[in-house]
């Protein structure tokens, strides 16, 4: 560290220098990202409000109720206005929080299982090790749905809870939440929607009159939800979403911090000190965009996914691997040859898109700050490397 500090503007020049690897998202070329610039007036209740600490939420009163009110608006927004919940870091600390519940409310079985679809993200790999859960992968059919037969046949008697995804990481699919609830109902299994980043576009594709299978509390056997701010909700990264039917597991499950200031409380967070800000900034975010907002934002995402899919269509040696229901595009080979080597031309030409090897497809997330322009220049070097392959 030096001894005399630097003026500002010779900072913001070294800054300027050393940050300019990074990719933006207005050039276009983040094709691959969950994530996407936050809302700007979003930015600036953020900066605002900057330094508010949830982690001690007896001293920011009015943050701590702001943060109960975002809640309740979303809970009205997944079909259940009463319920409890609360804002991470991300999915990952999300579905942590979900996977330490499923295990805190039986604590009489000795080596807990959790039965997952095997595209789920791998924050229940990461939860999964922390606590000492062992996961069971349920398999998908060759159209990359859950297989439910196969999926209930990994439930049995250590099972303490059980996951399914509106919006999964590679392809932006909903499993068949009704049905997995139907497996669980009457067998006091916790069972966990991992909505990260289905969350903040389902609502709005439903009122764009898009065919939505039940996804969220309004399937009764759901107990939790995961939905990201920092993903399709414009939020500021890095902020997740953790919300709950059952107010009173709070009581039973929650950490408590006796010593502080602001008094003693019940919480879910792995973390102690949390960030005011994010919440305050989703808050203003809501306000406002409303319902219309969003579903505008999310109309033109889904038109640049047509527009996408129709090129990839029309395209020789590549084919859709499903069709997207969400703004998630998977491309794989015709022939069933590896895509690493397109992923590899692309990546040369700066186009960032997500790799899943396993199941050997590429994903483009059409996310708001993905333009048409963007999607016709990645269109047509996306010709040049087939021609040339
Ligand atoms: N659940 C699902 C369904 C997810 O897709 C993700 C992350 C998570 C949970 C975990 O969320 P956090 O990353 O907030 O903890 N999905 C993205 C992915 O893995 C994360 C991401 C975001 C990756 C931006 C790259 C990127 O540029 O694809």
């Amino acid at each position: 560290m030096r001894e005399n500090g630097l003026a500002k503007q010779e900072i913001l020049k070294i800054l300027e220098k050393k940050l300019e690897k990074d990719f933006s998202y207005s050039s276009g070329s983040i094709l691959g990202s969950m994530c996407t610039e936050p809302l700007d007036f979003g930015v600036e209740i953020y900066l605002k409000y900057i330094s508010k600490n949830l982690g001690d939420p007896g001293l920011f009163l009015g943050t701590a109720a702001l943060e109960e009110e975002l809640v309740s608006e979303i809970g009205e927004l997944f079909n259940e206005k009463n319920i409890i919940g609360t804002f991470t870091t991300g999915g990952s600390e999300a579905n942590l929080i979900a996977m330490r519940i499923a295990k805190k409310l039986k604590p009489d079985i000795t080596r807990p299982e959790v039965v997952v679809p095997c595209s789920a993200h791998i924050s229940f790999d990461k939860a999964a090790d922390l606590l000492g859960i062992k996961l069971r992968k349920a398999k998908l059919n060759d159209n990359f749905e859950l297989d439910l037969t196969h999926f209930e046949s990994l439930l049995n008697k250590n099972t303490c809870g059980v996951v399914g995804i509106a919006g999964t990481t590679s392809l932006g699919l909903i499993d068949p939440i009704e049905e997995i609830g139907t497996l669980v109902e009457d067998k006091d299994i916790f069972f966990h929607i991992d909505a990260a980043f289905g969350g903040f576009i389902l609502p709005f594709l439903k009122r764009l009159n898009f065919s939505i299978p039940k996804w969220d509390f309004s399937v009764d056997a759901v107990d939790s939800i995961t939905a990201d701010p920092h993903k399709m909700g414009l939020g500021i990264i890095p902020s997740g979403g953790f919300f709950l039917r059952d107010p009173s597991i709070l009581q039973k499950t929650g950490f408590e911090i006796p010593y502080l200031a602001g008094g003693n409380f019940k919480h879910f967070h792995i973390v102690g000190t949390r960030s005011g800000g994010t919440v305050i900034a989703f808050w203003a975010i809501l306000k406002s965009l409303g319902v219309n907002g969003f579903v505008q934002i999310v109309k033109r995402c889904m038109e640049n996914t047509e527009y996408l899919t129709a090129q990839i269509n029309d395209m020789k040696g590549i084919k859709l691997v499903t069709n997207p229901i969400t703004n998630v595009v998977g491309i794989t080979t015709e022939n069933g040859e590896s895509i690493c080597k397109i992923d590899e031309e692309l990546r040369k030409r700066n186009w960032m898109l997500g790799k899943f090897e396993e199941f050997n497809l590429i994903r483009v997330v059409v996310m708001p700050h993905v333009q048409k322009s963007h999607l016709q220049n990645f269109v047509e070097d996306l010709k040049k490397i087939l021609k040339k392959l």
